[in-house]
């Protein structure tokens, strides 16, 4: 399946300064020569840039590029890899493409350069998720988690465990097979303290899962409210800058807008929503229904009211809805008299919040409160990126079943089993920690993995 060369754009595909045409295989060299004719006549050398034209399928010269050669075993699919640096238009890219797969090359799949580095043990399956992971992050610490993994801190961590129930392994197997031999008697405590040690480790990994999906998603945060009490404007002066339309007419944000928002440490995924109305209007209806679905989806709502003026129904049914929860609650308008009865009114749900802040979205006071709120709620101030985040539910899934295997194994231990007939659990954990780096990974699951990468990655 390696045999063939693949090649693909690795940038994005859209007009821009510069492209990034990959190829790799045995063939990337001759491919290359076909379609590229250096300035000069020195040889290629690996990693070094070499300028000249670019040829289209009819040996046409087209543009002016430099490539570059990564001579395999020494480049990121452990192939020969060559990269054509040419002009950004869309025909320069077509034209190149064309003529390579004109003279044998394949168009390579999503994610097929990572694939291969993984095939060819460049990374393991957890560094080459963090590689998608990495192009994904739309925030800092989401990036320099992923970094982080892609380097291998989480792979480090892994097989950290694995290693220590290898050696659990080789024991009970030496004592199983050489029962003649001295071997240093096997301790049911030794076997205990090191399954309690993996399992904790584990669950310590497991527990990271919450953090590393807040740090590559944000907190999923939606902004609910009747018509026209601020949502938008809250929305867009949280995000400092006009994204939501604005406007004094009631239920005109018909759609969910969503956009991150750095909140001090904090991410927010925030979604602006129509405003929660029954309404005959079947448009608006759309609205309102897509709010339903973000409030039930999001993981902190955010309600505002209108300070200004005294509650209505429709803010009732909107109080209601957060019930059940994670939610502050803001009472805009701060910058206009208060209605009298609106403190008292509110005394029934000021329970179900996490947070009552009073805010005005139009000069902003009242903000900073919000934010320190939020931060408060998160608390993700002392939280490092390490890479020790896991990130996806894959491996959150694989840690935690070879954590209950393996709590399992010791609960069948401390009722007086004895120590070898737990060797078939230590196996099965080891073989969830592997799965996530990789080893003996079932190949459809490796397949779905790289289907979601981006081409030319
Ligand atoms: N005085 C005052 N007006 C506000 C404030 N926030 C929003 N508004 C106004 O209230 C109206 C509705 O605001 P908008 O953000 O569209 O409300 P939404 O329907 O909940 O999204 C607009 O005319 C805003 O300018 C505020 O804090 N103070
Ligand atoms: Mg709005």
């Amino acid at each position: 399946m390696m045999a063939d060369t693949i090649a693909a754009l690795s940038t994005a595909p859209a007009k821009s300064g510069i492209a990034v045409i990959r190829i790799s295989g045995d063939k990337a060299l001759d491919l290359t020569n076909r379609v590229f004719i250096p300035k000069g006549k020195s040889r290629w050398i690996p990693r070094m840039m070499k300028n000249g034209t670019l040829l289209n399928r009819d040996g046409d010269p087209i543009d002016s590029i430099l490539a570059v050669w990564f001579k395999g075993p020494n480049s990121y699919t452990g192939e020969d890899i060559m990269e054509l640096h040419c002009h950004g238009s869309l025909a320069v890219i077509n034209a190149a493409l064309s003529a390579l797969y004109y003279y044998g090359a394949r168009a390579a799949e999503p994610g097929e350069f990572t694939k291969r580095a993984f095939l060819n043990d460049r990374l393991d399956l957890g560094q080459a998720e963090a590689v998608g992971d990495l192009i994904e992050a739309v925030t800092e610490e989401a990036a320099v988690n992923a970094n982080a993994q892609l380097q291998g801190a989480l792979s480090k961590k892994l097989e950290e465990i694995y290693d220590m129930l290898t050696d659990l392994l080789a024991h009970f197997q030496a004592v199983v097979d050489y029962p003649e031999e001295d071997i240093e008697t096997f301790s049911v405590e030794t076997a205990h303290s090191v399954m309690e040690d993996a399992a904790f480790r584990l669950k310590k990994l497991t527990k990271g899962y919450e953090t590393g999906k807040v740090l590559k998603e944000g907190i999923d945060c939606v902004i609910i409210g009747r018509p026209n009490v601020g949502k938008s404007s809250l929305f867009n002066t949280m995000l400092g800058k006009q994204r939501a339309i604005v406007t004094p007419v009631a239920g005109t944000t018909r759609d969910v807008v969503e956009a991150y928002a750095k909140v001090g440490t904090v991410t927010l995924k925030l979604r602006d929503t129509a405003g929660i109305r029954e309404t005959e209007d079947p448009i608006e209806d759309i609205g309102v229904e897509k709010a339903r679905d973000a409030v039930k989806q999001a993981a902190l709502a955010i309600v505002v009211i209108d300070g200004s003026q005294p509650l209505t129904d429709e803010d009732r049914t909107v109080l209601d809805f957060a019930k059940d929860k994670k939610a502050l609650l803001i009472i805009n308008k701060s910058d206009m008299e208060q209605d009298p009865t609106i403190n008292e009114e509110l005394q029934q749900w000021t329970g179900n919040f996490k947070g009552i802040v009073e805010i005005s979205a139009k000069t902003g006071s009242g903000i900073d409160q919000l934010e320190h709120v939020i931060n408060e709620l998160y608390s993700m101030g002392d939280i490092k990126p390490d890479g020790t985040f896991i990130t996806n539910a894959r491996q959150e899934g694989a840690c935690r079943t070879a954590e209950l295997i393996l709590r399992g194994a010791i609960n069948s231990i401390n009722g007086g089993f004895p120590p070898d007939m737990i060797l078939y659990d230590v196996e099965q954990a080891m073989e969830r920690i592997g799965e996530i780096l990789g080893r003996n990974t079932p190949m459809d699951i490796i397949d779905r993995i790289f289907e979601n990468f981006c081409v030319g990655k």
